[in-house]
């Protein structure tokens, strides 16, 4: 009978409608019951070969069956839209009472850092922070500090010269020979800042760098001084215990002079890459205050005597971070600065 055939056709459809998992499934049980060459066509298509009242009654039988299945197809498919809307909507779901992310707060460059902590140790231990000008006379950055005529520091080649016989400072000293001008001993003074040489720029040298000098004029100063001055120095700088190794070094300004060196913590003085297999690792020169320097400062050398020293700060902070090249300093690059 084919009014059989319709009611188990629309049972089943119904069935599987009900079951589809997905839109994509839910489309194929559509095509195959209702599509052009689906089963209900086929059924139409057999219901030539009936008695006409039959056929009436299956007709309306069929096409009520047609009805309730399309019916029963978009149902099911507004099912699915919904619940994929409804996941959407969970996915972005937004809370707009939240307080906006603040903007994000800056940082002081690593030289910035290390050059701040060690002001900061310095003050505590009695001395005066001192700054100056960038531009100096020769007098100053050089003659006062018993650098010779001829010395090769004063070359064009070293130096950059004004055209009024000025020079852009090599070294924070004449901040120091200032100092020493201005106060009476004893004395306790650092000079941080910047200072420029005329030299090419490459992986390792710069024109424009930053350094730190320091002297302390005393009754009877020595190199015991001045050694428990850099041990505490340097402990602070690299946060641990460091052994220092003092090297004959010349500077006209000091007598006797020193490289001082720190035992590299890298290898523990093994042997490494970082102390180029030495086991130390240079820091700074130093050395006591050579009297001509005090005396042309108006400083009686017979009463007073004087440690000094001077260390550049990108050496420091490399070493401290293990910064590999030193143009990440002055990149500017954020990806860099935000680590520190
Ligand atoms: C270095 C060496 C040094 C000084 C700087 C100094 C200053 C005055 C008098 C005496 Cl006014 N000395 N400064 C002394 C020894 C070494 O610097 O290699 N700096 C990066």
């Amino acid at each position: 009978m084919i009014q059989d055939d319709i009611r188990t056709l629309e049972a089943d459809a119904c069935a599987r409608i009900g079951a589809a998992a997905t839109l994509e499934q839910l489309e194929a049980i559509r095509v195959e019951a209702l599509g052009r060459k689906g089963v209900l066509a086929q059924i139409s298509k057999e219901m030539g070969k009936l008695a006409p009242e039959e056929r009436a009654q299956a007709g309306k039988l069929l096409n009520a069956a047609k009805q309730l299945l399309e019916e029963a197809f978009e149902r099911r498919k507004r099912e699915f839209d919904e619940s994929r809307l409804a996941a959407r909507l969970d996915a972005e779901w937004l809370d707009l009472t939240l307080p906006a992310p603040g903007p994000r707060p800056g940082s002081l460059h690593p030289i910035t850092q290390i050059q701040m902590e060690i002001e900061d140790l310095f003050v505590s231990l009695g001395f005066m922070v001192l700054d100056g000008p960038e531009v100096e006379t020769e007098y100053h950055n050089f003659d006062a500090l018993n650098i010779p005529r001829d010395h090769p520091a004063r070359d064009a080649q070293d130096t950059f010269w004004l055209t009024d016989g000025n020079l852009l400072r090599t070294h924070t000293s004449p901040v120091q020979v200032r100092g020493m001008e201005r106060f009476r001993p004893p004395l306790r003074m650092i000079a941080p800042g910047r200072v420029f040489r005329n030299e090419s720029v490459d992986a390792s040298h710069e024109h424009t760098f930053y350094q730190i000098e320091g002297m302390m004029i005393d009754h009877d100063v020595s190199v015991a001084h001045l050694l428990y001055f850099m041990k505490t120095l340097l402990r602070e700088v690299f946060r641990r215990d460091v052994s220092l190794r003092l090297r004959p070094g010349f500077f006209p300004f000091v007598e006797p002079g020193f490289e001082l060196d720190v035992q590299c913590f890298i290898c523990g003085g093994a042997g490494c890459p970082v102390c180029k297999q030495s086991g130390w690792v240079e820091q700074l020169g130093c050395g006591l205050v050579n009297p001509n320097v005090l005396r042309t400062s108006g400083i009686d050398p017979e009463q007073w005597s004087g440690f000094a020293f001077g260390l550049g700060l990108t050496r420091l902070v490399m070493m401290r971070y293990g910064v590999e090249d030193i143009r990440l300093l002055q990149s500017g690059d954020l990806r860099f600065l935000r680590q520190f």
